[in-house]
C-alpha cells in the first residue's frame, strides 16, 4: 500500500525519542544506531528549528534546479525525508537519487520508506561514506545536516569532490547547527534552542544527556567558515535562506 504524503513526522512510522529521558552513569557518544533509528523522525523534528520547513523547501527547489537526464545526491540521508521531498518535487524525466548513508540501521529503514511512498524518480540508497562517493553529472546535492558529523580538516575536501560533479547552474543545499563567533551571542543562540526543546517537551536532564552525547560527535563551523569553503569549491553564488537560532541552510549555486 502507498502514501502519497511524504510527512513522516506525521506517519504511523514513528515512535517518541525519550531516549536520554533517565538518568545515565555515563552517556555515550552518540551514534546513528538501531535506538536512534527508532525514534528519528521525532527526535529529528522535536531538535531541529525549521526542520519541517528546510525539508518542504528542498523540494521546493528540486522542482526549480533538477534537470533531465541528471543526478540528484542525498548525503547522509538518514531515513530520506530530503529524498522523498525532492522525489515529490521534480517534475523531469530520467533523473535518478542517489541517497547514501554510513548507518546500515538507517539505510536499511531508508529503503523501507522510500518503498512506503510512491514517485516517479527513481531512488537508489546506498550505505557508504559520502567521503568516498563520485559525484557525477549532478544538477542537485543535499547535505542536510550531515557535514557537522565530518572531521573538520576533512571538509574541504568533501565539500570541493561534491562541486566538481555539479554541474554549471546545478545547486548544493547545505544546512547545519552552527556555532557564532562572538561567544555572547553564542551562549544566547544556545540558549534559545534549548528553550525550544524544553517547548517541544524535553526535560532538562533530556537537553543536558544529548549536549554531553554530541560533544564528541558533532563540531559546528560559523557561518563565515562555511561561506569560505564554499566559495574556495568553487560555486559562485552562495547565501543563507534560512536561519534559526543555531541552525542554518545556506544554497550555493554553480
Ligand atoms: C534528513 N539528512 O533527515 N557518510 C555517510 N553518512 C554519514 C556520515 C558519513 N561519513 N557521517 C554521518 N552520516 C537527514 C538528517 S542526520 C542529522 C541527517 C542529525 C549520517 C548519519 O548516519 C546520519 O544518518 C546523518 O548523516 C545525519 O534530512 O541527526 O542531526
Amino acid at each position: 500500500m502507498h502514501n502519497s504524503d511524504t510527512d513522516l513526522t506525521n506517519s504511523n512510522l514513528t515512535n517518541t525519542d525519550l531516549i536520554y529521558s533517565n538518568p545515565k552513569a555515563q552517556v555515550k557518544d552518540f551514534a546513528f544506531d538501531a535506538q536512534v533509528v527508532e525514534v528519528f523522525p521525532d527526535m529529528i523534528s522535536r531538535s531541529v528549528p525549521g526542520y519541517n520547513t528546510i525539508i518542504d523547501t528542498i523540494g521546493h527547489l528540486s522542482q526549480q534546479f533538477v534537470q533531465e537526464n541528471t543526478a540528484v545526491y542525498d548525503l547522509g540521508c538518514s531515513l530520506g525525508a530530503a529524498t522523498l521531498a525532492m522525489r515529490k518535487g521534480i517534475k523531469v524525466s530520467a533523473s535518478n537519487i542517489i541517497a547514501v548513508d554510513n548507518s546500515s540501521a538507517m539505510v536499511e529503514r531508508c529503503k523501507m520508506h522510500i518503498n512506503a511512498f510512491k514517485g516517479d524518480t527513481p531512488v537508489e540508497v546506498i550505505e557508504a561514506n559520502i567521503q568516498e562517493v563520485k559525484i557525477d553529472n549532478a544538477s542537485m546535492v543535499v547535505l542536510n545536516f550531515t557535514l557537522q558529523f565530518i572531521e573538520k580538516s576533512e571538509r574541504q575536501a568533501l565539500i570541493t569532490n561534491i562541486a566538481s560533479g555539479i554541474n554549471k547552474g546545478g545547486i548544493l543545499v547545505i544546512s547545519e547547527k552552527i556555532s557564532h563567533g562572538d561567544s555572547v551571542i553564542d551562549e544566547h543562540l544556545v540558549d534559545l534552542h534549548h528553550n525550544f526543546k524544553r517547548a517541544n517537551g524535553y526535560s532538562e536532564l533530556e537537553v543536558a544527556q544529548k549536549r554531553t552525547a554530541l560533544e564528541n560527535v558533532m563540531r559546528t563551523d560559523s557561518v563565515e567558515q562555511h561561506i569560505e569553503r564554499l566559495t574556495n569549491a568553487g560555486f559562485s553564488h552562495v547565501s543563507p535562506w534560512f536561519q534559526c537560532f543555531n541552525f542554518i541552510s545556506f544554497i550555493a549555486i554553480k
